[in-house]
């Protein structure tokens, strides 16, 4: 256990502050196998490696990824920075091969959801070792307090963002710290933290899972109608709530999802060279 996680008050502080937690251990090895286990029977029922539109919101298809949302160490964390009422807002999975130069530019989550006040992180969960040669992910120190900075899409096939979104400016390497992870542990970071992750280097796949959570007083901005997924507390009525999957891909579950995610097409089934 790190020190900051046994004084809520200060964990809470060191995140206002740099805008991200390193590192905290969150699963047992065993629960770690069976995460890991779950994302790669997820894959062999896609039939390729996970791309497009079932890389988001799959905890609506995957009870066992509903139940890492709402495993009781993650909210507790989760509580801890964002308060008593929370709602997870997307799960998105990161699965990052050797040998294809996939990465993600420097951006801010903040850019693609319109959160106000922007009360939203992610705990990012290791299902693998993650690393500086296989590509973990890095933040930029305190940027979090910087504002909104603007983006371009690059739409780079190189980039694992949807648009490639970028910040076309170069930031200070000095800022910068590594969230080196092994499988079980978790890093947070704030939704306006700028953030970015190198290419897998490595021989063997990277495989994480960034989980979105934000208060669930906050409110949308963007006129889109989102919902979320309840996980503790009140709920305060600023989003239609998904509901829970009762098994894999059951056809309530696929109906859910395509609701939350819009309609899913073939592409979405190719995996990903
Ligand atoms: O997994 C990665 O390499 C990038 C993750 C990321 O950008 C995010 O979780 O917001």
């Amino acid at each position: 256990m790190m020190e900051e996680r046994t004084e809520p008050g200060s964990l809470a502080e060191s995140y206002k502050q740099n805008g991200y937690i390193l590192k905290s251990d969150i699963l047992s090895k065993d629960e770690t196998e069976v995460y890991l286990k779950g994302f790669l029977d997820y894959e062999s029922r896609l039939g390729g490696k996970v791309t497009g539109a079932y890389r988001f919101k799959a905890h609506l298809l995957l009870p066992w990824l509903y139940d890492l949302v709402t495993h009781p160490k993650v909210v507790n964390l989760v509580c801890q920075l964002l308060g008593p009422d929370v709602v997870c807002w997307s799960t998105d999975l990161f699965p990052k091969d050797p040998g294809t130069g996939k990465s993600c530019g420097w951006h801010q989550d903040s850019t693609y959801i319109g959160m106000e006040p922007p009360d939203a992180l992610t705990v990012w969960v290791a299902l693998t070792d993650s690393n500086k040669m296989n590509g973990c992910v890095e933040f930029s120190s305190k940027s979090h307090l910087k504002g909104q900075f603007e983006h371009t899409n690059t739409m780079s096939d190189k980039s694992m963002l949807l648009y490639g979104q970028e910040i076309p400016v170069e930031v200070d390497r000095s800022t910068v710290v590594l969230a080196e992870l092994s499988a079980g542990q978790a890093s947070v970071h704030h939704v306006m933290t700028v953030h970015s992750s190198g290419p897998n280097m490595s021989k063997t796949r990277r495989i994480g899972v960034a989980l979105r959570y934000c208060g669930a007083y906050v409110k949308q901005k963007a006129e889109i109608g989102d919902s979320v997924t309840h996980v503790c507390g009140k709920d305060h009525g600023n989003f239609t709530l998904e509901p829970p999957p009762a098994q894999i891909f059951g056809e309530n579950e696929v109906n859910a999802h395509q609701k939350a995610c819009g309609p899913i097409g073939p592409e979405d089934l190719i995996a990903v060279k």
